[in-house]
């Protein structure tokens, strides 16, 4: 069976060294060795360009090599084959300690000492509040999101979550939908945003979302660039000197150098890095699922192509 890797990171090499040992009895091609598309089987892809999903036409599963699967189905030639994707606990956890990382410099104003630093400003004790005294509302509680406010809820934090629809009534955090977003950035002193790319997240986070936030309180976004009007929280930053943000993505990666939030006061800019994807857990996780595939015949899409995500 023929396997088609097609990625852009830096670390590609390594990637595919993983792929060909984890998956000993296939051919694994990459572009340079110019394929016969028509015979690739199995694809593990990230950022593919349309010209050549085009070409993929017998393609069973697209293996996506990260948690999002926008890069896939935003492609024009995408016509619904299945999709696996990265549901892995080491990215989940890595993501947690980045949020935590974020929530850290803002409740114990560590940035207050990083500009002092610079300046050679000996600032002393801060006040500063407990974790228990603090709400956290997760904006996305798909398997990240859930992770994520698991993780915040175990150190104690007050923690919510914002989704589309209520499920189930075990989490043992307080869930609200969108119908009440008022009242859960009402009480959030924290909003963590997950969303993925989707027609329903575009700029979902905009000036009537931001007027909604307390004044004085702290956006991450760890989702997706697209899910965030960037003019508009420009704008509400500079209204609201005591409004602090810290973003991972953006609506242009890598950010360009004129962009105006490199040098926007309360903004902590980290570069598509909150989540490293796990290059041994994941194809991991990409071996079982194929397996499974390979004895039952069946695949069941990680994606809900109505939802998006
Ligand atoms: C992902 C990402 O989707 O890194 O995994 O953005």
């Amino acid at each position: 069976m023929s396997i088609f890797f097609y990625c852009n990171f830096k670390n590609k090499k390594q990637w595919l060294n993983s792929i060909n040992k984890k998956f000993p009895k296939h051919k694994v091609f990459t572009i340079k060795d110019k394929p016969d598309f028509s015979k690739i089987k199995y694809a593990i892809v990230w950022n593919l360009p349309d010209t050549i999903m085009k070409k993929l036409k017998n393609v069973k599963i697209f293996f996506s090599l990260g948690a999002g699967v926008d890069h896939i189905i935003n492609l024009p030639s995408y016509n619904k084959t299945p999709i696996v994707r990265v549901k892995d606990i080491n990215m989940a956890e890595r993501m947690s300690y980045h949020v935590h990382s974020q929530i850290l410099t803002y409740q114990l104003k560590l940035y207050l000492f990083q500009k002092a630093q610079i300046q050679k400003k000996w600032l002393g004790e801060q006040n500063t509040k407990l974790n228990k005294d603090i709400t956290i509302g997760i904006v996305g509680l798909g398997f990240l999101g859930n992770y994520v406010a698991d993780y915040l809820y175990n150190l104690n934090y007050s923690v919510l979550g914002l989704k589309r629809e209520i499920r189930q009534k075990e989490s043992k955090i307080k869930i609200f939908t969108e119908k009440n977003l008022n009242k859960f950035l009402n009480l959030s002193d924290i909003v963590v945003s997950i969303l993925p790319d989707t027609k329903k997240t575009k700029n979902l986070i905009n000036k009537k979302f931001l007027n909604l936030m307390k004044k004085n309180s702290f956006l991450i976004n760890i989702g997706r660039g697209s899910t965030l009007n960037e003019h508009d929280l420009l704008l509400h930053l500079n209204k609201n000197k005591n409004f602090f943000v810290s973003l991972d993505v953006f609506k242009t990666e890598p950010l360009p150098k004129n962009n105006k939030f490199w040098t926007q006061k309360n903004v902590i800019i980290t570069p598509h890095a909150a989540a490293l994807t796990d290059i041994d857990s994941s194809i991991d996780l990409m071996v079982n699922r194929f397996k499974h595939f390979k004895k039952t015949g069946k695949i069941k899409s990680d994606v809900n192509l109505i939802k998006g995500y």
